[in-house]
């Protein structure tokens, strides 16, 4: 430990902490912009300054770790004025359209001019925009005037998903963030992620906007409009309207979407347990016949488009179920249709995702084999908080409302498909009782569950030892896959998920999404699974239904037709 002092306050911290984290001990919050939490450090911003007793010029707060016996002072006049500068001069070069912005209020750029008091232009700025939007892409739009050069999204991608599709280009004055050779987004090896979005400042890089068309077809009477909500809302969207991360609020989901007027409210976990079924005989059948292993689940996007772009020789061993949003879309069109007696031309399928990636995948050639597309539309987590604010509906005041049948029925296996190692974890209580014929001695598989990059387990199905590993975070998928080239993986089934901690750590999920809140997410995740009466996903009556009324059998013709699909180089 050392000792040091803060604003004349004492305080011991751990050797190599930074002046940043001394000053959080002392109570003292230094402002910062390009410093986030889970990303290395750049020091770019200079907002977070401080004068050091003894040092000729004065320190950036998160890049300087401190000594035994140092004297730190964050608030003088010459650290408030040096920091008001700094940030006068990243104004200069920033677009004053507050207003018409994505992140208007949301801001940490706009949040620190007032925190600073920042109260007029004082350097002569550029005629916006300067640059033209990048909007090549389905699902993220890039607006390079928003951007301050903060480098976060440069360290997201490169460091967390290890796929490195932006970067800084030229110098001085010129410096921007661009994506490899100044192409356009789509035309680099990006997997619209999102998680770009989620830790940049301002309003640089942002979802594609779909709650136009959403409304469009809310107001429109010929379409009957029904939304499917992801696993990793229920534990999210509380965020958007102030309540603390880990609250399960499915009951209150539920009536929100029915008060924005959707003609039914359904639960993608119902076609999460559905996936199960299908993959885990999928699974049972590789192991039997001498199919390709490690089999790879297949159901996150920005993954698919990473094995697309980096390992496309290695497409063979995912699995060929489609995920449970493009599941639920094709059964929407087909059998829900021919149920409710409604032409499938008229029904308009809106999703619910923490995934900005999922806007592609419902975009995909692939997508659409009801002769329709499977989804029509794919909401943020963050649109939906944008769209429930729109319309005035105060969240927390709203009681807790069922989901429609048929699709609402779901099980704690379903719900656990937002968090990383919940597919597996899903999985695995299926395949052991399809195998074993035998009830599982507990249903909880802890060794998969958490936030840590891999994970492995092993389970016995009754002297059939089955090896699993999973990812979450493409940089560790990355590690399983060279694993993988190498000859070297032992493992007959992986789980692979694009973002960190899984969906409920997504691109599309509220601002402020930092490791430590996705933690507590994950823990909301198995409360939710806890609470539910059935468990595991072939113990959901309404899928059973599924089956006998329409599917037949898993892995079976229709199920071939509507759920499965194949990937090509
Ligand atoms: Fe996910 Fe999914 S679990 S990818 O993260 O499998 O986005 O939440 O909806 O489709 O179910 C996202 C979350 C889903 C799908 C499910 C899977």
């Amino acid at each position: 430990m050392v000792s040091v002092t803060v604003d004349g306050q004492k305080v011991e911290v751990p050797k190599g902490s930074t002046i940043l984290e001394a000053a959080q001990k002392a109570g003292i919050k230094i402002p910062t912009l390009c410093h986030h939490e889970d990303l290395k450090v750049n020091a770019m911003c200079r907002i977070c300054v401080v004068e050091v007793v003894g040092a000729r010029t004065l320190q950036t707060a998160c890049s300087q770790p401190v000594t035994d016996g140092m004297v730190i002072i964050t608030n003088s006049p010459t650290v408030r004025q040096a920091r008001k500068m700094n940030l006068e001069l990243l104004l200069s070069n920033h677009p004053q359209d507050c207003l018409n912005c994505v992140r208007n209020q949301r801001c940490e750029l706009q949040a620190l001019a007032d925190q600073l008091g920042v109260r007029a232009q004082s350097f002569p700025t550029p005629k916006w925009p300067e640059y033209p939007k990048d909007e090549s892409t389905p699902a993220l739009v890039r607006d390079p005037d928003k951007c301050i050069l903060c480098r976060r999204c440069v360290e997201v991608c490169h460091e967390v998903q290890g796929v490195g599709a932006i970067g800084p280009a030229n110098r001085g004055m010129e410096t921007q963030i661009l994506p490899a050779g100044g192409e356009n987004l789509n035309d680099v090896a990006c997997v619209l992620c999102g998680q770009c979005s989620l830790v940049c400042p301002v309003g640089a890089i942002y979802e594609q906007d779909h709650t136009e068309r959403v409304w469009a077809a809310l107001a429109d009477p010929e379409k009957h409009v029904v939304v499917q909500t992801a696993p990793a809302i229920r534990v999210s969207i509380g965020e958007e309207f102030g309540l603390e991360p880990a609250r399960v609020t499915t009951g209150k989901l539920v009536a929100a979407l029915r008060r924005l007027g959707f003609d039914r409210v359904f639960d993608t976990d119902f076609t999460a347990d559905l996936t199960i079924i299908e993959e885990g005989h999928e699974l049972i059948e590789r192991l039997n016949n001498g199919g390709t292993l490690p089999m790879i689940t297949s159901c996150s996007p920005g993954w698919i488009k990473y094995i697309e772009h980096f390992y496309p020789e290695y497409l063979d061993h995912l699995s060929t179920c489609k995920s449970p949003q493009q599941m639920f879309g094709a059964l929407a069109k087909t059998y829900y249709a021919e149920k409710a007696g409604i032409d499938p031309k008229n029904i308009y399928v809106v999703s619910i995702m923490p995934c900005t990636a999922k806007k592609f995948e419902c975009g995909r050639p692939e997508m659409s084999a009801s002769g329709y597309p499977d989804v029509d539309a794919v909401l943020t987590t963050r649109e939906l908080g944008k769209m429930l604010r729109q319309a005035g509906i105060d969240f927390n005041q709203l009681p807790e409302e069922q989901f429609d049948d048929p699709f609402g029925i779901t099980t704690g296996a379903g719900v656990i498909f937002g968090a990383s190692g919940g597919v597996m974890e899903a999985a695995l209580r299926t395949v052991y009782e399809v195998v074993t014929k035998e009830p599982l001695p507990s249903v909880d598989f802890t060794a998969v569950r958490g936030i840590e990059g891999i994970k492995e387990a092993e389970v016995d199905l009754k002297g059939t030892k089955v090896k699993v590993a999973v990812a979450n975070g493409l940089a560790n998928a990355r590690q399983l896959m060279e694993l993988i080239k190498a000859g070297k993986a032992d493992y007959q089934f992986i789980e692979i998920m694009c973002c960190p901690g899984g969906c409920i750590g997504g691109g599309g999920q509220p601002i402020g999404t930092t490791n430590a809140v996705r933690k507590k997410r994950i823990e909301a995740i198995y409360e939710a699974d806890r609470g539910l009466p059935l468990r595991k996903s072939h113990e959901n009556p309404a899928v059973k239904t599924l089956y006998e009324e329409f599917l037949g059998q898993p892995l079976g013709e229709k199920s071939h037709h509507l759920l499965h699909t194949h990937y090509t180089k």
